[in-house]
């Protein structure tokens, strides 16, 4: 049965309480901790050498697309009524919003040492104790907006930028790539300042605390996050009919990224599926 993921903000009460619970009995069952896990083991940036499957990369959206069907089979598992809830962080922009709320992810770290008070992700609740990539402590962080140094969410009209354009990626298929729809929506941009984050990676900036880094999981606006960059890529695919992942073909071996990326029907680790096969989601899941 095809399932719906949800805009957060029209969840109700009750489907709160579904998605919150379901996620603290994955934590429980330590399924969580290996969700974290896998995603620091996978940050690997085109500084260093090897294949990039989940960022700087082409598969920058296939493999979070798998990442983020693992951990909704892992809900669904606990409560087979619940999907994973998207943050349209375009509308949903102030710490009042959805999905920062008292019963869903709780707000904003506080100032003396950036720690989550509340909700049901508060280290005080005692169900969401941080066990990977721990830096200053067992508690879960955030820090809206930078105050030190303010950055803002992403705007629809750069959100839009990046859809509108016509092809999926380009060389050298990094984060040093100036077009393609994959890196515009991923965010790494140019110049300096703010301006290096756009999109999806100034979503992570923004929110701060664990969002910062390879351990980004901790926090689970991760996956309200992705859900929400996800959809972009299907918005992408309507918009330009036709137009598939690339590169089509692996780099040959005078390329610089020879071996670095994963080409459409190449295999994508860890879970051997190619890019090609994760293109359409409409069997398994739509948004609405
Ligand atoms: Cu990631
Ligand atoms: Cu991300």
């Amino acid at each position: 049965m095809v399932y719906t993921r949800k805009n957060v903000s029209t969840l109700t009460s009750a489907e709160r309480r579904r998605f919150v619970t379901a996620m603290l009995e994955v934590k429980r069952r330590g399924e969580y901790d290996e969700f974290v896990r896998r995603h620091i083991d996978y940050y690997v940036s085109d500084g260093e050498g090897g294949l990039r499957a989940a960022h700087m990369a082409p598969s920058f959206l296939p493999w979070h697309r798998c990442f983020l069907l693992d951990l909704e089979n892992a809900l669904r598992r606990v409560d087979p009524g619940v999907s994973v809830p998207y943050w349209d962080w375009t509308r949903d922009r102030t710490p009042a919003s959805a999905p920062w709320t008292k019963d869903l992810l709780g707000g904003d770290g506080r100032r003396s040492d950036r720690q989550v008070m509340t909700g049901p992700f508060a280290y005080a609740q005692g169900q969401w104790t941080i066990k990977e990539g721990v830096t200053d402590g067992a508690f879960l962080m955030r820090e809206f907006g930078r105050p030190r140094k303010p950055i803002q969410l992403p705007t629809l009209a750069s959100l839009n930028a990046a859809l509108s354009d016509p092809v999926y990626d380009t060389a050298p298929f990094d984060s040093t790539t100036r077009r393609g729809f994959r890196n515009r929506l991923e965010g790494w941009g140019h110049g300096v300042g703010n301006a290096t984050w756009e999109n999806h990676n100034r979503v992570h900036r923004w929110v701060g605390g664990h969002m910062l880094g390879g351990a980004s999981v901790n926090d689970p606006v991760f996956w309200l996050h992705h859900a929400f960059v996800d959809l972009q890529w299907s918005r992408w695919q309507m918009l330009h009919r036709g137009a598939p992942y690339l590169p089509e073909r692996p780099p040959g071996p005078g390329d610089s990224q020879h071996r670095r990326i994963v080409a459409r029907r190449e295999k994508m680790p860890p879970w051997g599926v190619t890019p090609e096969s994760m293109e359409d989601h409409s069997l398994i899941y739509r948004y609405a």
